[in-house]
């Protein structure tokens, strides 16, 4: 029997290299880029997990023909580290020996190696594998996980559990016809189409919960907003004293994500030219008094919701007045709320819910939940759902629940709104849409 040690295979980054400025150094990566400056002279740039680190090639003894090393193969350069002040991090490789780790079986379908990746959307996101190295892409990407990791981070320190629930449900539980049909071993089954009752579920046993995984939505159109599988960050809490707890806890947890994103994403947020908003405080409108003012720029055909140009108009407004690049909308209209909205005692036409908008765009969707077993039931039922096909979720409900609500953020709508992108598809490693089910 053999036995395996436990070695952490770390990989070393510029910064660490730069620290063996006189010694011999080892860099793994792909070829980036080979510029050849006269016949003895060549510079290869080697792209690594995070970085592009400049190696040089020079004089004719080595026999290296940098033809050899074209764009993609995967290279181990060996070398000394020298002190360089135009390279980028400070310092270069002079290569002494290059083995080959593996070479492609065909030329790549178009260059990553330019500053600016300029191929369409679509020819992008039918190469993904190929296009998502390219150092601008790979960025969002990093940033998008940093954002993630930074939700779970300020939801932990103050006590929230992270919970896994399953995608494969009973029942939809946003309403609505955009839910995907599973057969099931013979049943009718559903995608998730967010953790919602589990979520809830889980209030009772930990008190406060969070979950960043996949849902999906069976919306037939594809727009620059909309994906049919996309990443949900949710949390649920509960003792609350007020739905506002959780637009406090959402503020809170936003304004940690911001404040650490340059210590882990420097390198990406300055590539990508991203100036971060700062958030103190987040100003929050009834929904009402927004129909007003978005009234006298727009018309709206439904005074029930918000539209995307009713949500650019307010956010615009709220811009000029207050500065804020976010605002909460809350006490949503009733009958455009799921069954579980908790409606507001003083008046039953509106629940006791908030969207938060960001720059002309809801990224999240939050309130208090319904605790009162009889309520839920007697919604349920103004609602025409049958409560028996329910009775799992109901037992929260009837077994008792605190006062509760939560939230959830969309991970791909915030990221596309903060890096300024123009589509959702852009902030999505590889997007499902009506049209797009590849790679
Ligand atoms: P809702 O359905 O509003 O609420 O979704 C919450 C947030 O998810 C994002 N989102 C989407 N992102 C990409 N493509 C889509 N098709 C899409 N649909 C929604 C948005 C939205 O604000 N259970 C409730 C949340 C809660 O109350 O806890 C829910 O899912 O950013």
């Amino acid at each position: 029997m053999e036995l395996v040690t436990p070695k952490a295979h770390t990989r070393q980054t510029a910064s660490e290299l730069k620290k063996q400025v006189g010694t011999e150094v080892q860099v793994t990566g792909a070829v980036y880029r080979v510029r050849e400056l006269s016949s003895n002279f060549c510079f290869i740039i080697i792209r690594t997990d995070r970085e592009l680190i400049q190696c040089k090639l020079e004089g004719s003894e080595h026999r290296i023909d940098p033809r050899q090393y074209a764009e993609g193969n995967y290279i181990t350069a060996t070398g000394r580290c020298v002190e360089e002040k135009k390279s980028p991090h400070g310092f270069e490789i002079s290569i002494q020996k290059i083995e080959v780790l593996s070479k492609p079986a065909a030329e790549m379908p178009f260059s990553i190696n330019q500053r600016e990746l300029n191929i369409g959307l679509d020819i992008n996101l039918d190469a993904r594998p190929i296009s998502l190295r390219h150092p601008g892409q790979r960025a969002i990407f990093k940033i998008q996980a940093a954002i993630a990791e930074l939700f779970g981070e300020a939801l932990s320190d103050i006590g929230f559990t992270k919970i896994h629930t399953p995608k494969i449900v009973f029942a939809g539980a946003e309403g609505g016809a955009n839910v995907f049909c599973l057969d099931y071993f013979g049943r009718k089954v559903f995608l998730a189409q967010s953790p919602q009752f589990y979520k809830q579920m889980m209030v009772g046993v930990f008190g406060r919960v969070y979950e960043s995984g996949p849902v999906f939505r069976a919306e037939p159109h594809e727009t620059a907003r909309h994906l049919n599988e996309y990443t949900s960050m949710d949390f649920e809490m509960g003792p609350i004293s007020s739905f506002t707890d959780i637009m406090e806890v959402e503020t809170y947890c936003l304004r940690h994500i911001l404040n650490r994103l340059p210590e882990i994403c420097l390198t990406e947020l300055e590539l990508l030219k991203v100036t971060l908003p700062y958030i103190i405080e987040i100003p929050a409108i009834r929904f009402s008094d927004a129909i007003e003012i978005i009234t006298k720029k727009h018309t709206i055909t439904d005074r029930d919701d918000l539209d995307a140009t009713s949500e650019q108009v307010l956010c615009k407004h709220v811009k000029q007045e207050i500065g804020s690049d976010f605002v909460f909308v809350t006490h949503y209209p009733t009958t455009k709320r799921p069954v579980y909205a908790m409606e507001d005692p003083n008046n039953p036409e509106v629940t006791l819910s908030f969207d938060l908008l960001y720059n002309g765009l809801e990224i999240t969707t939050g309130g208090q939940r319904i605790h009162d077993y009889s309520m839920q039931v007697e919604k349920m039922k103004r609602r025409g759902l049958n409560p028996e096909d329910f009775e799992s979720y109901l037992q929260i409900h009837k077994y008792g629940m605190p006062p509760h609500g939560g939230l959830g953020l969309g991970l791909e709508r915030l990221t596309k709104q903060l890096l300024g992108l123009q589509s959702i598809k852009e902030a999505c490693l590889f997007p499902r849409t009506m049209n797009r089910v590849t790679p």
